[in-house]
């Protein structure tokens, strides 16, 4: 299928579907200027890559490098926009309103396009909270702009003065039980299924689209790159979701 007819095809799919749901990855934050997740890193940690660094281990074994690198992290975030393809998802929203939008992505993307309340799988980056006891933890003042590859002590709880961790939910974690389930009830309802900018391997977020293709949604990709998802999607979008999912929602209307 030629890429417009995909457009086409996948504009259909949404003009004609009142329960959406879109599952978003990192790539949907790509050109807002934040490196998807599997992109190599820069700095001190271009030694690491970040599935090294996302473990409770890896904070364990070195707080100050894991904290850093999280710190610079919520910096560049901090200071980037959202871009058209986080806008599009809002503008889903707005048109159709039941969409529920469920994010992998720790940043607030989403929620400074415009999207109400964006279901995050993996948490965020402005919710730390103690790693020892779990007490939600005052999220850090406005994110300075670290030297790039700066270690940073991460700052003490203030009910037992163990080390504070970033909200975010990392390997061997339980992804948030409310978020999980909320995700899984709407895969299972919804008519479409847009998945954008995911590499769908990690899982149980992964498990979404899957959990929607079986309940009978057609399910559509955007994302430049085949992944795993290519079976259960009915159109495959090749190409950068800034640039492709304004173009459908335009022509889905
Ligand atoms: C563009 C683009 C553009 C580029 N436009 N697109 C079953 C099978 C095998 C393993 C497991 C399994 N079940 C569990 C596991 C283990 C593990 C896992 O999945 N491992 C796999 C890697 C093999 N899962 C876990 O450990 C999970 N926990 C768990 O299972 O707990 C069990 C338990 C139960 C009860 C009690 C206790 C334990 C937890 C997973 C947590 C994942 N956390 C991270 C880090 C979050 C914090 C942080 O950001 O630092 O979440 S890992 C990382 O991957 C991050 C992401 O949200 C997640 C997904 O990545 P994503 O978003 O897909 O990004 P990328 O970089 O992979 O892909 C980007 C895509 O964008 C690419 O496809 C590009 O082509 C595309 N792209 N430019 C559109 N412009
Ligand atoms: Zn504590």
């Amino acid at each position: 299928m030629d890429h417009d007819s995909a457009v086409r095809e996948a504009a259909a799919l949404l003009a004609r579907s009142r329960r959406v749901v879109v599952f978003t990855g990192a790539g949907v934050s790509a050109e807002s200027g934040i490196p998807t997740f599997r992109d190599a890193l820069t700095g001190l940690w271009q030694r690491f890559d970040a599935q090294s660094l996302a473990t409770p281990e890896a904070f364990r074994a070195d707080p100050a490098l894991v904290w850093g690198w999280y710190e610079w992290r919520r910096s560049a975030v901090s200071r980037a926009r959202p871009n058209p393809a986080h806008i599009a998802v809002a503008t889903i929203e707005a048109r159709r309103p039941g969409t529920v939008v469920i994010t992998q992505d720790v940043d607030d993307l989403h929620e400074r396009a415009g999207s109400a309340t964006p279901v995050h799988l993996h948490g965020s980056l402005f919710a730390p909270r103690c790693f020892d006891c779990g007490q939600p933890a005052p999220p850090p003042g406005p994110a300075d702009e670290p030297p790039d590859g700066r270690r940073l002590e991460p700052p003490r709880c203030t009910a037992c003065s163990g080390p504070v961790r970033p909200g975010v939910v990392w390997f061997g974690e339980a992804l948030p039980e409310a978020a999980l389930r909320a995700a899984a009830e709407a895969a299972a309802a919804c008519e479409l299924l847009l998945t954008i900018g995911t590499s769908g391997l990690v899982y149980p977020a992964a498990e979404i689209p899957h959990l929607a293709a079986r309940a009978g949604a057609a399910v559509v990709q955007l994302n430049p790159m085949p992944t795993p998802l290519d079976p259960v999607a009915a159109v495959s979008l090749r190409g950068p979701a800034a640039q492709l999912l304004p173009r459908l929602v335009d022509a889905a209307g």
